[in-house]
Parts: structure tokens; C-alpha cells; sequence
């Protein structure tokens, strides 16, 4: 029987060291800007990203090795977006992770940095961690994707969508569009990354590419719920921040009952998406239903 939770905490564990020796000790003239990169990357947090870069690598047959590199990358730059979205000029949060956000501990000019050097670096880590028999082509399309996933077509354009639209209505249909790309577009990058490098064909591609696309959309849905339901103590955040800043989300459109169903549906969906896999799938199937019915 697949034992989830020690699966993740062994994986966590992995990947914190891995991060660990990605980022340099504080030291020299710039050994705050390591400080504040090394407390926010180094906080906690589920590691979902990464953990799904590994577990799509190993769906296709692959070594986790070959998708090191590419899994501290997706942490470093969700680590940077978290950093970001909490300025005052962005959500204006104190606290994340369960600790004050980096701006109130390191100010807001090296929160910044802090964030801008996290995304710059993770490329270079992805590069440096990969395998020497890595083939450069493989490579190359896995950073071309992460790029796309996080900059204007992907997570950043997603972010002014959604800060654009706060006090105004959105159908279902724009709140899809929005959460694709401001967070769904990360959760594809490591899944089909994952896979890519742990050399999946075209179809076994297809077919994780829809298992994300349902995932990432999951993990939104809840995210909404978990705003609604949670409370700061469980999530390490503020909650219900969401009604305050006007933004749409799918328990304001949907009410909760209807936006639980639509999270179980979307499980479903990405389960169906793994029916041509193997054993090797079984921790994607368990991050499914994970996404679904986590509580932080
Ligand atoms: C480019 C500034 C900038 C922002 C991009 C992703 C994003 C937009 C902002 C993050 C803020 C946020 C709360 C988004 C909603 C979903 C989300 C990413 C939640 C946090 O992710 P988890 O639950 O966090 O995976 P942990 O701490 O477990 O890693």
C-alpha cells in the first residue's frame, strides 16, 4: 500500500537539502541577499512543485537525478513569486510559510532582490544540476518552457490579470484563464519537464499534460476553499483575504458545495489522464487526490 505521507516527507526532505546546497552561505559583501534568499527558500512549504517534477520523471521510467536540477528550479521560482506577491505593493502580507514575510524581516529592497535573484538563479541551477549524459536539446526545450510558465504568457501575466481584475466580476470561464496561467502554468512546467527529462515520448507528454492542466486547476479550487475555511493558524497566512481584495474565486461564483464537486471532478480528470500508466504513476495518482483534500 502506497504510504503518501512518508512519501512526501522523504521528498521534501531531498529536495530542502538539495535547495540547500543550491543557494550559497551567507557570506561577503552581498551575504544579506543570500540571508533573505536562503529564509523565505528555505521555509517549509509542501514542495508540491517539486515533488511532481520527480514523481512525473519516475511515471515515465526515469532517474530522479535527471530532474534534480529542474525540481530546486520550479521551488526557487515559486519561492521568488511568493516573495513578490506579498509587497505591499502586491497583497501586502505579514506572514507566509508561518513566518513574517521576507520584506518584514529584510526590507522591501532586498525582498525584491531576494526574489529577482531566486528566479535568475534557478535557471542556472537547473543547467549545473543536470546529468553530463543529458541531452542539450532536452535541456533546451525544458528551460524554454519554464521561461514561458513563468514570465509574461504564464505565471507573471497571470498575476496582473488577477491584480487588474480585483472589484470586478469574472465568469468561469476568465477565472480558468487567469488561474492557468498564474498558477497552472507552473504545475505543467514541472510535470511535463519532469517527464521530458526523464525521457518521456510524445504521448506519455500528452497524456501528463492533461493530468496538470486538471491538477493545477485543483489545486486552485481549493486554494479558494482553503481561504473561505482555513484559518491563519492552520495555513500560516492570512485567510479570507480574497473577499476583502474584491477578487473573483469559484466559492464566490460556484458557492462551497459546487466548488468541492468541481475539485473532486478535476481529481477525477487527472486520474483518468494516468489510465495508460504504470505502477510508476501511483504517486501521481495519490498527489491528485493529495491536491483535493489537503488542509494547508
Ligand atoms: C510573479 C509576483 C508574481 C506572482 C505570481 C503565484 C503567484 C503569482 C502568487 C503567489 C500568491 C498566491 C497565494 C497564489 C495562490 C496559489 C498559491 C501559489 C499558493 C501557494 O502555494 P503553495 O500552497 O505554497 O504550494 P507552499 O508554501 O506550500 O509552497
Amino acid at each position: 500500500m502506497f504510504d503518501l505521507d512518508r512519501y512526501l516527507k522523504e521528498r521534501a526532505q531531498l529536495i530542502d537539502r538539495e535547495l540547500a546546497a543550491s543557494i550559497d552561505e551567507p557570506r561577503g559583501a552581498a551575504a544579506r541577499l543570500y540571508e533573505a534568499m536562503r529564509y523565505s527558500l528555505l521555509a517549509g512549504g509542501k514542495r508540491l512543485r517539486p515533488v511532481l517534477v520527480l514523481a512525473s520523471c519516475e511515471a515515465v521510467g526515469g532517474k530522479i537525478e535527471a530532474a534534480m536540477g529542474l525540481a530546486c528550479a520550479v521551488e526557487m521560482i515559486h519561492t521568488y513569486s511568493l516573495i513578490h506577491d506579498d509587497l505591499p505593493c502586491m497583497d501586502d502580507d505579514d506572514f507566509r510559510r508561518g513566518r513574517p514575510t521576507n520584506h518584514k524581516v529584510y526590507g522591501e529592497a532586498i525582498a525584491t532582490l531576494a526574489g529577482d535573484a531566486l528566479l535568475t538563479d534557478a535557471f542556472e541551477v537547473l543547467v549545473r544540476k543536470s546529468p553530463d549524459s543529458a541531452e542539450p536539446r532536452i535541456v533546451l526545450e525544458t528551460i524554454a518552457e519554464l521561461a514561458n510558465a513563468a514570465g509574461s504568457a504564464g505565471m507573471v501575466g497571470g498575476q496582473v490579470i488577477d491584480l487588474l481584475g480585483e472589484g470586478k466580476s469574472k465568469t468561469i470561464d476568465e477565472l480558468e484563464e487567469l488561474h492557468a496561467k498564474k498558477t497552472g502554468a507552473l504545475f505543467l512546467a514541472s510535470v511535463r519537464g519532469g517527464a521530458r527529462l526523464g525521457g518521456a515520448n510524445e504521448s506519455q507528454i500528452e497524456s501528463l499534460d492533461a493530468y496538470a492542466r486538471a491538477l493545477g486547476l485543483a489545486f486552485q479550487v481549493v486554494d479558494d476553499l482553503l481561504d473561505v475555511q482555513g484559518t491563519p493558524e492552520q495555513m500560516g497566512k492570512r485567510t479570507q483575504k480574497d473577499q476583502e481584495r474584491g477578487k473573483a474565486t469559484y466559492p464566490a461564483i460556484l458557492g462551497i458545495e459546487r466548488s468541492v464537486d468541481l475539485a473532486r471532478e478535476l481529481e477525477s480528470r487527472a486520474n483518468r489522464a494516468l489510465k495508460g500508466f504504470d505502477a510508476g504513476a501511483e504517486p501521481l495518482r495519490h498527489l491528485a487526490t493529495f491536491v483535493v483534500e489537503r488542509k494547508l
